[in-house]
């Protein structure tokens, strides 16, 4: 049977379940800014791409020379082709215009233009993260994008997906109606489908967590924590592993293809700050993502998909993957 690529999955999106054109070309547009930024994440030191800028971004976090770079790859391949309303990105304090000369259209895009950036010197999997939400009101997004056009719950979000450019590039992808993987063919220049109907097993015998931050983190986590560190002669009664990469795009790719649950709790470091992660850059995508996979993900109290968001790079905490070890942390913080 022939491949699949992106671009036939999405036309077939469109007989089968409407996909809008234009919807279709934003994710299209968005893909092929994913292929520009593999390939500067690919040329490494070649490229002249490693190190930091002397920049500091909204987050009060050192941008790399990638950070800016995969930013302005995606506001660049985004501006002209009259799909979009506006764009925020985790690296840019406000809202971005679609600059004057270009037509506006209907739906917004929300990024993470590089996760996991402080794997970039080291040669380990880094990311993109999007999401896509309608325009609230047609006639109100003809003009300036403020904030509060993009402050709607995760629940709104009519796409999501992230690029992994790691050992291969991949995109997994959801439209609300299941994940598609997709690897990107270097010799072709496409994203071919490789991986349908990703589904998340229920169980688990994985967790991924930053363990240095025990010390800070709340009662219910340390509780959870302990007990699968206990393994089979705690109260669990099984043995679990750990890994942790440092990209959240990684470990939720670990998760999609082989199960376990990740977490990012609440730090009492910064007991202003409600998590690491942003709502709207990581926790949003991923959880939709993650959601229509088969798997749950919540802050330890409500499902993150919930969330009425109140800032741009509000942050949150996130318990996500596995259902029933997602379902059994969060049981822990409602105790
Ligand atoms: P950046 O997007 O700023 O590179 O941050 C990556 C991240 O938000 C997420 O992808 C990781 O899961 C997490 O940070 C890693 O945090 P630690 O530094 O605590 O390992």
């Amino acid at each position: 049977m022939s491949r699949v690529t992106l671009s036939r999955y999405l036309i077939e999106q469109t007989r089968s379940h409407n996909t809008p054109a234009d919807l279709r070309f934003l994710i299209e547009v968005v893909a092929r800014a994913c292929k520009a930024i593999s390939h500067q994440v690919s040329k490494g030191a070649l490229g002249g791409v490693l190190g930091s800028t002397d920049n500091e971004n909204v987050q009060g976090e050192v941008q790399k020379k990638l950070d800016v770079l995969s930013n302005e790859i995606l506001l660049e391949a985004n501006e002209w082709g009259g799909h979009l309303a506006g764009m925020a990105s985790e690296e840019m304090d406000n809202a971005h215009q679609i600059p004057g000369q270009y037509p506006k259209g209907a739906y917004l895009l929300v990024f993470d233009p590089l996760d996991g950036s402080s794997n970039i010197d080291v040669n380990v999997s880094v990311g993109t993260i999007f999401s896509v939400l309608r325009c609230p009101d047609l006639n109100g997004c003809s003009g300036d994008i403020g904030e509060e056009a993009f402050l709607q719950p995760g629940t709104q979000q009519v796409a999501a997906g992230y690029a992994i450019y790691g050992p291969q590039t991949m995109l997994m992808l959801t439209l609300g109606n299941g994940v598609k993987g997709f690897t990107l063919d270097r010799e072709l220049g496409s994203f071919v489908l490789t991986h349908d109907d990703i589904r998340i097993p229920q169980s688990t015998a994985e967790f991924a967590i930053n363990m240095s931050n025990q010390r800070h983190w709340e009662a219910p986590v340390k509780r959870y924590v302990e007990e699968l560190l206990a393994g089979q002669e705690g109260p669990l009664g099984k043995n679990y592993n750990m890994r942790w990469v440092a990209a959240m795009v990684a470990d939720v790719h670990r998760i999609l293809t082989r199960g376990g649950v990740f977490m990012y709790p609440r730090d009492s470091r910064e007991p202003d700050k409600p998590g690491k992660l942003r709502l709207m850059y990581e926790a949003n995508p991923m959880s939709f993502i993650i959601e229509q996979a088969g798997g749950a993900s919540t802050n330890g109290y409500q499902r993150i998909l919930d969330i009425q968001p109140t800032s741009l790079h509000q942050r949150v905490a996130v318990f996500l993957g596995s259902r029933e070890e997602v379902e059994r942390v969060t049981a822990y913080h409602q105790a």
